[in-house]
């Protein structure tokens, strides 16, 4: 079995020790952090995903795995930070109101740190007035929503409605993004931007923000 595989194994059992432990050791043999969370962390979760969709895993178990993941997040967290020492723009960022998924956010806020931004993270299940306060409340330049259910998808444009009567709409962007979200979606919606992964999302923040 290739380390790859040991993690992607590890990470399905819900085995979080046996998961950081190879994670670890990938990290000490110089190993590439994207291809460990991009081909090792998140490929896993999405066996998962494709696993409870097929009646083979249940919530348990997809939680199990979650923590998993998280706890080789710990490792993966203090290798994003970066170096600069002005911030390159002030994020405030959430899972929409309803849902609890936040894995995907985590990795978007620990990548946007890393690049230079100043990032509120708000948590999970944030109701669209929360949004408002703490963008007002920091004078945000970026508002980032996160969702993982399509049921929760409608928390979007909801939000973007609250900055609107807020009156905040003017001088925030908006980004989106998270599994079943589309660039589609964003358009509809009036977002300003969409990012499918992580990376492109502290692409797509820099280029909101006229920077490259
Ligand atoms: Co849930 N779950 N879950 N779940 N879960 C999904 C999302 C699901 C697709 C599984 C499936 O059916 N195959 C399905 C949603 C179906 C749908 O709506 N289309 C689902 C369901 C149904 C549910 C429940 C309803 C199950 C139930 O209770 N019956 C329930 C809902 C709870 C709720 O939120 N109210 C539920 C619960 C859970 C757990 C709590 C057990 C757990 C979450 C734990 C946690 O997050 N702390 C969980 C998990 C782990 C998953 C799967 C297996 C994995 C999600 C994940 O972490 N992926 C997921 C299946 C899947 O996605 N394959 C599933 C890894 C993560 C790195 O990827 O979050 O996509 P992702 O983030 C990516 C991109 O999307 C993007 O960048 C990230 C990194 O590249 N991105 C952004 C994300 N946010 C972004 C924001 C941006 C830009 C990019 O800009 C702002």
């Amino acid at each position: 079995m290739t380390d790859l595989e040991e993690l992607r194994a590890a990470v399905l059992q819900g085995d979080a020790d046996a998961a950081v432990s190879v994670a670890r050791n990938m990290l000490d043999a110089g190993g590439d952090l994207a291809k460990i969370v991009n081909r090792g962390l998140i490929a896993a979760m999405d066996e998962v995903g494709e696993r409870y969709s097929r009646g083979l895993f249940f919530v348990p178990q997809m939680l199990r795995s979650a923590k998993a993941m998280q706890a080789c997040m710990g490792l993966i967290q203090p290798l994003l930070k970066g170096d600069e020492t002005s911030s390159r723009g002030k994020v405030v960022i959430g899972t929409v109101k309803g849902d609890l998924h936040d894995i995907g956010k985590n990795l978007v806020a620990m990548m946007m740190e890393g690049a230079g931004f100043l990032v509120a993270d708000l948590g999970v299940d944030v109701p669209p007035d929360r949004f408002v306060l703490k963008s007002q409340e920091i004078q945000a330049d970026i508002v980032a929503l996160s969702a993982l259910l399509s049921t929760t998808m409608p928390s979007m444009p909801e939000t973007i409605r609250a900055l609107e009567e807020a009156g905040v709409r003017g001088r925030v962007k908006v980004m989106i993004g998270g599994a079943p979200v589309t660039e589609a979606f964003a358009k509809k919606i009036g977002a300003d931007s969409y990012a499918p992964d992580a990376g492109s999302a502290v692409q797509r923040a820099r280029e909101l923000l006229g920077g490259s």
